[in-house]
């Protein structure tokens, strides 16, 4: 299977021959050409990575030659819709924006499934972790990566009850990276602690082998106390019995990532407190590489608010250097983690790490000032708590004896940790001792095995297992009839072909669309009369999805939610022929060969002069550049005067200028000037031009305009115009 950018994916056909596919690669996948300077476009760069063959950059790059630097880190996007045939779509959206780690979360709480399912069904709050879903996934991002021009990795979650199954799944499915971490297990998911660290072994080791990225839980704890700054001791504890857990069973240092939050967020005084934090831990675990997650705990629905806090959040990254940027759709405490959810938050990382690049080679953290000093402690605190451990008796009493998720800052002590027993939770007494004859029929095993004497390896003994002969992997399709994806795609068969269409946030033709509203009264008055205002608009199962107060009485902003019940067919479009724009020399030789003269400004009292300079001067690449000669007259011109002016000048053209649109201003200006034009009979001489933000050729066109140029527009489109044109 091939796929071409200018194609969507064909779902089916990636699902054709499932079972018979092998993934192209094992292991876990850095950037490449990090740590050399590099020329991209007008600029050098400290800390990028190879570009990419096909990306999407940043809005802003416009004016910077469309260049798309990519981080030296690597980037991580959490995809969750439940079904992982809509899930592709995004990972392929979110990789030409430049994610290259791509996390699927699982279905609600799957750790506690004893056991591997099969099938395609579909997930609550993510997407069921089973073998046809990994699959597929896995083979679109071989796609993928081959049009982007760059591996990705692909992850999920190796601790719960199934954690061993999950795991020699993941190695079997070349999947690159995965969280693990029995300590999740014991303190969010109650399973038996005992339990829980023997399976850890077992799935560390097979993790080792297929090189998967281990990534532990620790930031759970920053999501689960109360006060997340008061339990930085403590992370570093969790950080460190895992870390030397997995190396203990085999784990490579290089494939250990440390799950970091900063803990705090404004208005809190955050880079005082998550600062020092970073740099102790940095200082605890050198051995590791760091994945800097976004924090996410003191935020409401407020997308702004989000991105802010994710951006200083990547301040510390920046400063620390993190090896994985991780970027949690910003909205993930509102429920709305949609497709293009997914890619803001994937900008706000990339934007702020080009724009913070070489940043350490600038300013220097200061470890003489205060932050020494909290650094020290933190790191003695954390020290403090792992002796306790030990006097207490170990891990598994500690955690008996309620040491952890404790609100309190170690050595304070509230005595509100998550309690749990030895002998309790999920699974307990589960685990059996190995009998002297045991021989477990796989390669990658942890601990003792009895493989027959006249064998080197236990793989040997059988004849291969499914690690070196993958055609002993037993694929199962589907075992529910109702619940899986064919099904699921049967429903929504006739949007297809690409010919009808329906908005969608998460899943084809969900029909989900979203509107900011204002409202001149109380939040919670605005609330319910949003809620009218979306029925009234059409909407069905409207919801709200932010609100935020502006004044206890004068006003209140509502985001809704809401459905739409029909179809657009493209069919239907009237879609105007864009306007083929003549090559620079062509432009150059058609001035040459007759001179354009126009008059130019800004019309009626529109003081924005940037965009038109922009289309004039030679210096932004503007018409004067081909030898168009023109007569600016300044900002706020007056209507008649354009006119004027370009009579007495006699003029070929004029061009104006209108970015404000308060009362429909700018159309009405493009109306003026026609009007005048025909009354002082000179219409036909002069080709009408009329640029701005808001403008479109259309709406220029219907205001009497010969043409109207918008966002985006170059001096050589308008040049180009002019030059065809020309009367
Ligand atoms: C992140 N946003 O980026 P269940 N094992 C570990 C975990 O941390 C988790 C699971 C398993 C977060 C991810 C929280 N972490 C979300 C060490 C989940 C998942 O199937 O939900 O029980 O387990 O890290």
């Amino acid at each position: 299977m091939k796929i071409n950018p200018n194609e969507k994916m064909d779902i089916r056909e990636l699902l054709k021959d499932l079972d018979k596919y092998s993934p192209k690669r094992r292991g876990w996948h850095w950037r490449e050409g990090r740590g050399v300077k590099r020329t991209i476009g007008d600029f050098e760069f400290n800390e990028t990575s190879e570009s990419l063959t096909n990306s999407i950059p940043l809005p802003g790059s416009r004016g910077l030659g469309k260049i798309d630097p990519q981080t030296d880190c690597v980037l991580t996007t959490e995809i969750a819709s439940g079904r992982f045939e809509d899930d592709i779509r995004r990972m392929r959206m979110a990789a030409w924006s430049g994610a290259d780690h791509i996390m699927v979360i699982r279905t609600a709480g799957q750790s506690h499934y004893d056991s591997l399912i099969e099938g395609t069904p579909h997930g609550i709050g993510g997407v069921t972790i089973t073998r046809k879903q990994v699959r597929a996934s896995r083979k679109a991002l071989d796609l993928i990566e081959e049009e982007v021009g760059r591996p990705i990795n692909f992850h999920s979650y190796i601790s719960g009850v199934a954690g061993p199954d999950i795991a020699v799944m993941f190695a079997e499915e070349g999947v690159n990276g995965a969280h693990q971490d029995p300590q999740y297990n014991v303190l969010y998911r109650n399973i038996n602690m005992i339990r829980s660290f023997v399976d850890a072994c077992e799935a560390k080791k097979i993790m080792a082998w297929a090189e998967i990225l281990q990534i532990d839980g620790a930031h759970n704890a920053n999501a689960t106390a109360m006060k997340a700054w008061k339990v930085m001791p403590e992370l570093m504890v969790q950080h460190a019995i895992n870390s030397i857990f997995s190396r203990r069973v085999g784990v490579k240092p290089e494939n250990i990532a440390l799950s970091t939050v900063p803990p705090t967020a404004p208005p809190a005084p955050c880079m005082r407190l998550d600062l020092p934090y970073a740099v102790a831990l940095r200082d605890f675990f050198k051995d590791y590489k760091m994945r800097a997650q976004q924090h996410t705990k003191y935020m409401e629905s407020d997308m702004r608010e989000a991105t802010v806090t994710h951006t200083l959040n990547l301040v510390i990254s920046r400063l620390t250097s993190a090896d994985i940027q991780s970027t949690i759709t910003p909205d993930e405490g509102r429920n709305v983690p949609w497709h293009y959810n997914n890619i803001a938050a994937v900008d706000t990382a990339r934007q702020a790490l080009n724009g913070m690049d070489g940043l350490r080679d600038l300013v220097k953290i200061d470890r003489d000032g205060p932050l020494g000093d909290d650094v020290r402690e933190l790191k003695e605190r954390a020290i403090l708590f792992m002796e306790e451990i030990l006097q207490v008796g170990g891990y598994f009493q500690a955690v008996e004896d309620r040491f952890f998720i404790d609100s309190g800052c170690y050595p304070e002590r509230n005595g509100d940790g998550i309690p749990r027993q030895i002998d309790g939770g999920i699974g307990a007494g589960m685990v059996f001792e190995r009998d002297a004859d045991y021989f477990a029929p796989v390669s990658v095993h942890y601990g003792y095995n009895n493989i027959p004497p006249q064998f080197k390896t236990a793989d040997e003994a059988i004849g291969g297992d499914t690690f070196s002969d993958r055609s002993k992997i037993i694929y199962i399709d589907e075992l529910d009839e109702m619940d899986n994806v064919n099904a699921r795609l049967d429903e929504v068969k006739k949007y297809e072909g690409g010919e009808l269409i329906k908005p969608e946030v998460e899943w084809k033709a969900d029909g989900i669309v979203t509107t900011s509203i204002f409202l001149p009264v109380d939040m919670r008055t605005a609330e319910f009369a949003a809620i009218k205002c979306g029925e009234k608009m059409g909407l069905t199962d409207v919801q709200v999805v932010h609100k935020r107060e502006l004044h206890p009485s004068e006003g209140t902003l509502v985001e809704i939610k809401g459905r739409v019940n029909f179809d657009i067919n493209i069919k239907d479009l009237t879609i105007p022929e864009s306007i083929p724009v003549l090559g620079e020399q062509e432009i150059r030789d058609g001035v040459a060969a007759k001179p354009i003269l126009i008059v130019a400004g800004t019309v009626g009292n529109d003081e924005h002069s940037v965009g038109l300079k922009e289309i004039l001067d030679i210096k932004h690449g503007g018409i004067e550049k081909y030898g168009i000669k023109y007569i600016y007259l300044g900002t706020s011109v007056p209507c008649e005067k354009m006119v004027d002016a370009a009579i007495e000048a006699n003029a070929n053209a004029i061009l104006v200028s209108t970015i404000i649109t308060h009362d429909d201003i700018h159309t009405k200006n493009m109306k003026k000037i026609h009007d005048i034009c025909v009354e002082k009979g000179v219409r036909d001489k002069f080709l009408l031009v009329a640029g701005g933000t808001q403008v479109t050729h259309e709406s220029a066109r219907e205001h009497g305009m010969d043409a109207g140029f918008g966002r985006g527009t170059k001096g050589a489109d308008v040049a180009s115009f002019l030059v065809k044109n020309r009367k």
